[in-house]
């Protein structure tokens, strides 16, 4: 077996091998190292790698016949019970596999439903889960055993593995359509209005006038350690806010919105929403838009790119890529955030801007209080600066032009109280009817 290579073990879980078909893409090895990544992130210790080099699939069983051979002899000889493909299969693909290798195969689609399965925390996250997952096994749904140790498998899937193969018959079958598909309904109402509370909260904030920026970006590129880093440097109470962060895929699958106060009443909402991936399921995509949404109204956004990966110019079009699958307007200004640039092997000097791009560190706070000017130099840009005459029967006027905007000075006079004050056009438009005519 030429290809077969045999990796290190570590752990004590599941022994898993990896296999891919390249078509002479570029970035096939990294979306195979990236596919082992994602394994151990699965709870999968990989001990072989099985590769095919072809320009198109084969249409029954994904790799061709000889191929399937040599991965049932390399997962026999590594001992191996599941094998991961680095693509969808077709539910026909899957069946057929999983018959001529006889071990559980798993695809690329169904390891990160997986992985999303097990890290979904709050409810709507694990509601956005299952429906892909359900989505996924739906047409997958079968009748029979494939004829093998169902046990073995590390699919934790909600609709996976576990509802695929019970039941005999017609009948039996069909029923487990039914269930499944008025679970999907039954969780899409549910959500819907999780989402349209959702949606009510981000509205409230938007019609407080604070500007929004949104954290998005490759998963594990630093985005969560960037907003615990800002948070560190200017909230009320950083550490009761500090979202999860951790040297892992998909830490974050819940979107955190935090407010970050810069001095001079410059205030915004941060949001740290779920990362990136190759080839992430559309099903998955579709389901998050809702969470994404944040991202979407975002008046900036930072793209955070793990700087000392030398795949980051891949991850970055992935990134760019998704956000224009979610459907995120292209005029969104963006600041490129090029992160843990202290890792870098050649010593790039950070924090260094060059217009929207920064190096800098997410550990660094030099690094970050560069990040914070460039977020206020954008955000805050379009605003506007007055003077308001407020007559001492609106003390509301001036509490309100005091907790939005920057103030440059505040005077007394018979009438009222007189502040020149730097916000928003849409904040002064609230106070716009004290402006004095600018001098
Ligand atoms: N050395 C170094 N490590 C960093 C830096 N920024 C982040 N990290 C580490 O990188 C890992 C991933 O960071 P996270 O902030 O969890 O990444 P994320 O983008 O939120 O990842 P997901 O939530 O999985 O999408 C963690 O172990 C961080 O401690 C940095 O500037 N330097
Ligand atoms: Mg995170």
């Amino acid at each position: 077996m030429p290809e077969t290579k045999t990796l290190e073990t570590t752990t004590k879980t599941i022994n898993a091998l990896i296999s891919g078909i390249t078509k002479r893409q570029e970035d096939f090895d990294y979306t195979m190292t990236e596919l082992g990544e994602l394994a151990k992130a699965g709870g999968y210790t990989v001990v072989a790698d099985v590769r095919q080099k072809a320009d198109f699939p084969t249409g029954a069983t994904y790799f061709g016949s000889g191929k399937v051979e040599e991965i049932r002899e390399a997962a026999e000889l590594h001992d191996a019970s599941v094998v991961i493909v680095n693509d969808e299969l077709s539910p026909s693909q899957l069946r057929n596999l999983e018959k001529q290798i006889k071990r559980h195969v798993v695809d690329r689609t169904q390891l990160i439903l997986d992985i999303f399965g097990t890290r979904a925390r709050s409810k709507q996250a694990k509601m956005q889960v299952e429906i892909a997952q359900l989505r996924y096994a739906l047409p997958r749904l079968r009748n029979q055993t494939a004829g093998f140790d169902q046990q073995g498998g590390g699919s934790t899937g909600g609709g996976g593995a576990a509802l695929a193969n019970r039941g005999s018959g017609e009948t039996q079958l069909e029923m487990d359509k039914r269930v499944l598909t008025k679970r999907i309904s039954h969780i899409k109402h549910a959500l819907l209005d999780e989402e349209q509370n959702a949606a009510t909260r981000s509205s409230q904030r938007t019609a407080s006038d604070i500007p929004t920026v949104a954290l998005v970006g490759y998963t594990n590129s630093g985005k969560s350690t960037t907003m615990n880093g800002l948070l560190n440097l200017y909230a009320d109470r950083p550490t009761d806010k500090q979202v999860f962060e951790k040297d892992m895929l998909f830490a974050t699958l819940d979107t955190s919105v935090r407010r970050i106060d810069l001095p001079g009443n410059r205030q915004f909402l941060l949001s740290d929403t779920v990362g990136f991936v190759g080839k992430l399921p559309t099903k998955l995509v579709d389901s998050f838009k809702a969470t994404l949404a944040e991202a979407k109204n975002a008046d900036l956004l930072i793209h955070v790119v793990d700087y000392a990966d030398d795949h980051y110019p891949e991850m970055m079009k992935v990134t760019e890529k998704t956000l224009k699958d979610i459907g995120i307007d292209e005029n969104v200004p963006v600041i490129e955030a090029f992160n843990k640039a202290d890792l870098r092997a050649d010593h790039a000097e950070f924090p260094e801007v060059n217009g929207n791009q920064l190096i800098y560190s997410a550990r660094d706070d030099a690094s970050l209080r560069k990040l914070a000017d460039m977020i206020e130099a954008r955000i805050f840009a379009n605003q506007v600066t007055a003077t308001y005459q407020i007559p001492f029967t609106d003390g509301a006027a001036v509490n309100y032009i005091n907790s939005v905007a920057k103030i440059a000075k505040t005077d007394y006079n018979e009438t009222g109280t007189l502040i020149t004050a730097t916000m928003s056009k849409a904040q002064a438009a609230r106070v716009q009817k004290y402006a004095l005519e600018a001098e």
